[in-house]
């Protein structure tokens, strides 16, 4: 199975890039986590996407938060399916991060997450990579079969606690 590179701008992002893991290894898929800074270590962030489809990842994930600029700079430098996660900062409740991240210009496409939606990047880089993976396609199938029936058992008992 490819592996699923996760990038983050700093250690700071570490919660959100937890989520995203956690998910990952629920899942066993393999994966690689590193802290790049488009902006802080510009050149490793590049290195890294340049040789990753040779390295043997499927799908990258890049969180950051403020101006955030890694998931389309790691886009920039691979052809590989990048998603990203704008990260909430103290300061404009991570409207910054989502705007860097999600305006990116035509021929560099990220695939944009939700503000902190770690677990949602994770799960869309194992339905990229499920696509031609049967056995990954049905663990996917059975977490969703498991999420409804959760969201179902408590329909069943909401009117009890009212
Ligand atoms: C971004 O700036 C990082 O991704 C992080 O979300 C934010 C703040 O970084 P620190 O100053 O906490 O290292 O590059």
């Amino acid at each position: 199975m490819k592996k699923i590179g996760i990038i983050m701008g700093s250690d700071s992002d570490l919660p959100i890039i937890k989520k995203a893991t956690d998910m990952l290894k629920s899942l066993e898929i393999p994966f690689e986590v590193h802290i790049y800074s488009a902006h802080r270590t510009p050149v490793e962030a590049r290195d890294f996407a340049a040789s990753a489809r040779k390295n043997g990842f499927g799908v990258l994930i890049a969180a950051a938060g403020m101006a955030a600029h890694l998931a389309g700079a790691i886009a920039a430098n691979t052809t590989l399916p990048v998603i990203g996660i704008p990260c909430k900062s103290s300061v404009l409740d991570g409207m910054d991060a989502l705007l860097s991240t999600v305006q990116m210009p035509t021929g560099i496409p990220v695939a944009t997450v939700a503000i902190n939606g770690g677990a949602n990047a994770a799960l869309l880089a194992a339905q990229i990579i499920a696509v031609e993976d049967k056995e990954l396609a049905a663990k996917l199938d059975a977490k969703r079969a498991s999420d409804a029936a959760a969201v179902l058992k408590k329909d069943s008992t909401v009117m009890e606690n009212l």
